[in-house]
């Protein structure tokens, strides 16, 4: 088994401050990061900002700044962001450090090298809001302003000299390469899209602009700066230090497993990405996947809309962990998904507060009264205790095999049975009726403490500060966090202390009460 897991989020462009759409991404990669740690596997886990070309060149001038400084200072945001999130990434790219732009001019001379880039003359289509090229079919005229059809941003007819990458020679293999690496491109609703979209045809790709200067040089022509999706993808490599392919990060981490992306942008992960690297004789990386939207109302979540959601609101007023919490499980994944206050504020209340907060206020409360903060010395597991350890043990290869396959809906349910049915356990064995029989009490205890160990490491990728909190209880820190350990059921030692928690989650009182 592959030992090494690199999973990517997006790098996201500063071109206006984080908003809930990135912070979600983030959220999700930070997750799969988390979970991939506890369960023995050596991560790298990317973040970064996407800060050449045309959209950021102009956002800079509006603001009156010079392009460098106007970066930094949004970047930073980016990246408190991360903090903020407790995003566990190992490192924080920016496409404007050198480390970045060697990469990038290496792989710019490789393909030149190999004869897949030819200099001519671009003439068409630009958003640069998506940094895109379009073709006159994916053009619509709405309210006399042309727009793609893609995404709705407007377009602009450019026509420049520009350099060529020869993409129309990969389509083949690309579809070979997808039918190769049936998961490639997950979810397979996104796969189909893929296919059909190269099986139409692909076009040679325009991989330089020379109307404006805010980017990486070609390194043969300095007039043109290398198109910032080409730019921006190298980020994945950079990262890992190439173009030292002996480097231990590159060795260890290429070919990526994962590249965790939106649906807006598959089209550069999923077709230019793969057939770069294929050019340039790189391994493409194991997986895309490209998630749902961020939806408010009917729209997606956008600065250009602006009708976004502010995550540093969110986190000031409810917390972290809720919002972290609430955005996987509410966003069904790879779907689409509306959010809102009203539903973060039910799902605190039943699934945070009463649901988990409770069970473990509840237990360890029971156990101070009755057993002085110890685990229960003498013990007997009769049939219910059996069953409802038995599940983790037994579900154990699905949960991981749902992770592997980005299946976070399954894990998620599993997560929500099993808080429902440890509480069930506890009240319906009613073990404040069993203090003649001292012995099923402390039975009914020790199942509990277990099943609140069991459910708290596997909240640790979601909720990783409240679900540490609770480990607490049974002195288990971070580093200690194994996931095989759910298939245990006698892992707490008897007799020894546990701590005591304070509130995990505050009830949020209904504005109509
Ligand atoms: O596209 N819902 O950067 P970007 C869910 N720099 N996710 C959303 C979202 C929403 N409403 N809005 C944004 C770029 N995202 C390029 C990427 S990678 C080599 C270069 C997330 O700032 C989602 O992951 O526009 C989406 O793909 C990404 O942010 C786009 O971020």
């Amino acid at each position: 088994m592959d030992k090494n897991f690199y999973i990517t989020t997006p790098i996201y462009y500063p071109s206006a401050n984080p908003h809930m759409g990135h912070a979600y991404s983030s959220i999700i990669a930070d997750f799969f990061a988390r979970f991939k740690r506890i369960q023995g596997h050596n991560v790298f886990f990317l973040t970064g900002t996407d800060e050449h070309g045309q959209k950021i060149q102009r956002a800079a001038e509006k603001r009156g700044v010079d392009p460098k400084k106007f970066c930094d200072e949004i970047s930073k945001t980016f990246r408190d962001l991360s903090r903020l999130l407790n995003l566990s990434n190992d490192d924080f790219i920016r496409t404007t450090e050198k480390r970045h732009s060697k990469s990038v001019e290496n792989l710019w001379k490789i393909l030149e090298k190999k004869g897949e880039i030819y200099l001519s003359k671009y003439s068409g289509w630009y958003s640069v809001s998506d940094e895109a090229f379009y073709t006159e079919d994916e053009i619509e005229e709405i309210n006399s302003k042309k727009k793609s059809k893609v995404s709705g941003s407007p377009v602009e007819w450019i026509e420049e000299e520009s350099y060529f990458f020869k993409l129309s020679k990969w389509q083949e293999p690309l579809l070979k390469f997808y039918n190769e690496n049936p998961n490639f491109i997950l979810p397979e609703s996104r796969k189909n899209e893929v296919i059909s979209f190269v099986k139409n045809g692909l076009k040679d790709l325009s991989v330089s602009r020379k109307s404006f200067s805010w980017g990486i040089k070609v390194p043969s022509n300095k007039d043109h700066v290398i198109y910032v999706w080409l730019d921006a993808l190298t980020n994945y490599l950079s990262a890992l230090n190439y173009p030292d392919i002996n480097d231990k990060l590159y060795k260890d981490f290429w070919p990526a497993s994962v590249h965790l992306i939106g649906k807006d942008i598959l089209r550069f992960h999923a077709i230019y990405w793969p057939a770069f690297l294929l050019a340039a004789n790189i391994k493409p990386p194991k997986r895309v996947y490209g998630h749902g939207w961020i939806l408010s109302g009917e729209e997606k979540m956008s600065k250009s809309k602006g009708n976004i959601l502010d995550p540093i609101e969110i986190i000031n007023n409810y917390g972290l962990d809720p919002l972290r919490y609430y955005l996987i499980k509410e966003v069904s994944f790879g779907n689409d998904g509306n959010i809102s206050k009203e539903k973060l504020e039910s799902c605190i209340n039943s699934d945070l507060a009463n649901n988990f907060g409770n069970l473990c206020q509840r237990v360890v409360a029971f156990n101070e009264k009755n057993l002085n903060l110890k685990i229960p010395n003498q013990y007997e597991f009769i049939t219910d205790d059996k069953k409802i350890l038995e599940i983790y043990n037994s579900n154990y290869n699905n949960l991981i095999n749902d992770i592997d396959n980005q299946n976070i809906n399954n894990y998620m349910n599993f997560i929500q049975n099993q808080l429902f049915s440890a509480n069930k356990y506890f009240n319906d064995q009613e073990p404040w009726n069993k203090k003649t029989d001292l012995k099923r009490m402390n039975s009914i205890v020790y199942v509990s403490l277990e099943l609140i160990r069991k459910i708290s490491i596997l909240l640790y990728p979601i909720i990783p500060n409240s679900a540490l909190k609770v480990l607490k209880i049974f002195n288990i820190d971070e580093k200690q966090i194994d996931l095989s350990s759910i298939k245990e059921h006698e892992l707490l030692k008897k007799n020894s202390n546990i701590n005591k928690i304070s509130i995990l989650f505050k009830k949020i009182e209904s504005k109509n009460d």
